[in-house]
């Protein structure tokens, strides 16, 4: 009985019945229990301002100026309200994007893009670096903030535009020009406007047709531009459609405004020959600015020219002056309406492609953009349009989340073709990493609220986990039935894919829709006040009188950006 009382006796303070008992020795422990906490969190608080300032310190030694992210005062009102099944959610995606540049970094630094399987570098885009210019504003926006250090150094230093190349002028201005702006924009460095001058005063040589309408290749070192064969000498409709935010973004900013005159001067032509129903060809003519024969689409090489129509009306306020924009993009969206039909038996909506009256009952991979187009436009139709094109966007978006679903991967093949009474069988079979998909999903949560959407973007992130992650990066499908992988990290992955997931799981004032404008390639664009004004043609080109805003262009909004990043 001794020992065992003793025992008893030795472990008292712990229980609670001894406290109860003794007041004065409970209050003492309470308060001896705040004075460590406090001292404990204070200490990880110095140790982690230290380690920002010693951060600080080397930046501004090595005469790289970059604004780092702060840490915010207090915890904000999302974060407090945050379901933690998002936030979980979003660090796997933050996870991932390290994962995928981690590999970029080992075997591809410098390159465009690697090829995860062979472990190599690929320069498709002329060796711009591509896949660190499409990164910068992802591993900003996700806290990234050592990647983003070491990929800011690499442009500064080493970025050279002076290739040899013949350069898509669509795609180094989606990728190149929108990446840089909006790193610009997030970051306040200079350095990004720098060089996103100097790459589109190399573009801006494709204008130079008898029409304005421009050609969709240029050799950045030469400045000679020219359309390649297999378009029979025509310009692309999404090409020449797709870089109205880069070029007046980067005519707002300095101010200069050469940029956006030549891209919406292009916009002008088409109006001209712009017909009822909205829907140009995919080829358009840039010696005589007319149309050619051939299909249209809202999939490849037409998508992304009815997505500026609506985003150039955003980018400008709304304004007086951009209503031609959101005329031309409504009645676009009246002439979609026309191309929509649903499968048997079980009612998908799907947009088709048409070539001369003929509809075909295909659909790209590609267009799925179209539902988060839908509903970020709907808001601007009165009530009964505004319910009938967001009921069209969820509709589609759960046309396009069924793409991914139908196949044993639950990875989307690129095109389907729906037959009667069989709903949606897959044409061409790989998956190369897209984002169109998630991308609507992401601006239907924001715009609904339905969670829903979130759930579907998580299937799809799992299996790109499942099917695409490999030890060194993230790589397509040659076949979404089998599943046999391909060797390619397409730089959009990380620009697109990966920030679309993150920001689905990321509170919506993140990178607000008020305040920014995502260009086709996921790079967000401040919007500033659109000082301009369009007074016509002079001499068959479009004049505009351009003031250059009065604050400085990236103090207007970079600081609420900053604020509003998600760690
Ligand atoms: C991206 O480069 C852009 O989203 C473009 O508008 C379409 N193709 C790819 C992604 O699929």
């Amino acid at each position: 009985m001794a020992p065992r009382s003793r025992s008893s006796n030795r472990w008292r303070f712990l229980q609670l019945a001894y406290y109860l008992k003794r007041p004065k020795r409970l209050a003492l422990l309470f308060i001896s229990f705040v004075s460590v906490s406090f001292i404990v969190w204070d200490r990880q608080t110095l140790t982690r301002e230290h380690e920002l300032q010693e951060l600080k310190n080397y930046l501004s030694n090595t005469g790289v100026n970059v604004d780092l992210i702060s840490k915010p005062k207090s915890p904000s009102k999302n974060s407090i309200q945050e379901d933690p099944i998002d936030i979980h959610r979003r660090e796997k995606v933050k996870e991932a994007m390290l994962h995928a540049w981690t590999s970029y970094e080992k075997y591809a630094w410098g390159h465009d893009e690697l090829q995860p399987q062979s472990k190599n570098g690929v320069d498709q885009f002329g060796g711009l670096g591509a896949t660190i210019v499409d990164s910068l504003d992802t591993l900003y926006i996700m806290g990234l903030h050592q990647q983003f250090q070491k990929a800011t150094e690499w442009v500064a230093n080493s970025l050279d535009f002076n290739k040899d190349y013949d350069a898509s002028v669509f795609e180094t201005t989606i990728r190149v020009v929108g990446g840089l702006l909006s790193a610009y924009d997030l970051s306040g460095n200079k350095v990004f406007l720098d060089k996103a001058r100097d790459i589109a005063d190399r573009l801006l040589p494709a204008w130079d047709t008898p029409s304005g309408i421009p050609y969709t290749t240029i050799n950045l070192a030469r400045g000679k531009a020219h359309n390649p064969g297999w378009t029979g000498g025509n310009s692309i409709l999404a090409d020449l459609g797709t870089e109205q935010l880069e070029f007046i973004a980067l005519s707002q900013r300095t101010g200069d405004p050469k940029y956006q005159k030549k891209v919406e001067n292009a916009i002008f032509q088409l109006k001209k020959i712009f017909p009822s129903d909205g829907l140009l060809p995919i080829y358009i003519n840039p010696h005589t600015g007319s149309k050619s024969h051939s299909q249209i689409t809202f999939g490849a090489m037409g998508d992304s020219f009815y997505e500026y129509l609506l985003k150039s009306w955003i980018q400008g306020n709304k304004t007086e002056a951009v209503q031609h924009y959101r005329k031309m993009w409504e009645t676009s969206m009246q002439g979609l309406l026309g191309l929509i039909r649903r499968s048997t038996p079980s009612s998908f909506a799907y947009i088709c492609e048409k070539t001369d009256d003929y509809l075909s009952d295909k659909m790209d991979e590609l267009a799925c953009f179209a539902p988060g187009m839908l509903a970020l436009g709907s808001s601007g139709y009165g009530p009964e349009d505004a319910e009938k094109f967001l009921s069209l966007a969820k509709e589609l978006a759960w046309t396009c989340y069924n793409f991914y679903q139908s196949t044993p991967t639950k990875l989307a093949g690129e095109n389907y073709y729906f037959h009667s009474g069989q709903d949606m069988t897959v044409g061409t079979s790989w998956n190369i990493l897209r984002p169109e998909t998630v991308e609507s999903l992401m601006y239907l949560w924001r715009l609904t609220g339905n969670k829903t959407y979130q759930e579907w973007g998580w299937n799809i992130f799992q299996a790109f986990e499942k099917n695409s992650r490999i030890e060194s990066g993230y790589v397509g499908l040659r076949d979404v039935n089998s599943g046999v992988k391909d060797d390619m990290m397409q730089s959009f992955f990380l620009a697109e894919t990966l920030k679309y997931l993150y920001l689905l799981f990321s509170p919506p004032s993140h990178i607000s829709f008020d305040e920014w404008v995502f260009n086709t390639e996921a790079h967000p664009l401040k919007i500033l006040p659109r000082t301009d004004t369009f007074t016509g043609f002079v001499n068959g080109e479009v004049s505009v009188s351009h003031e250059r805003p009065r604050r400085t262009d990236h103090s207007l909004g970079r600081k609420e950006g900053r604020e509003r990043i998600v760690h």
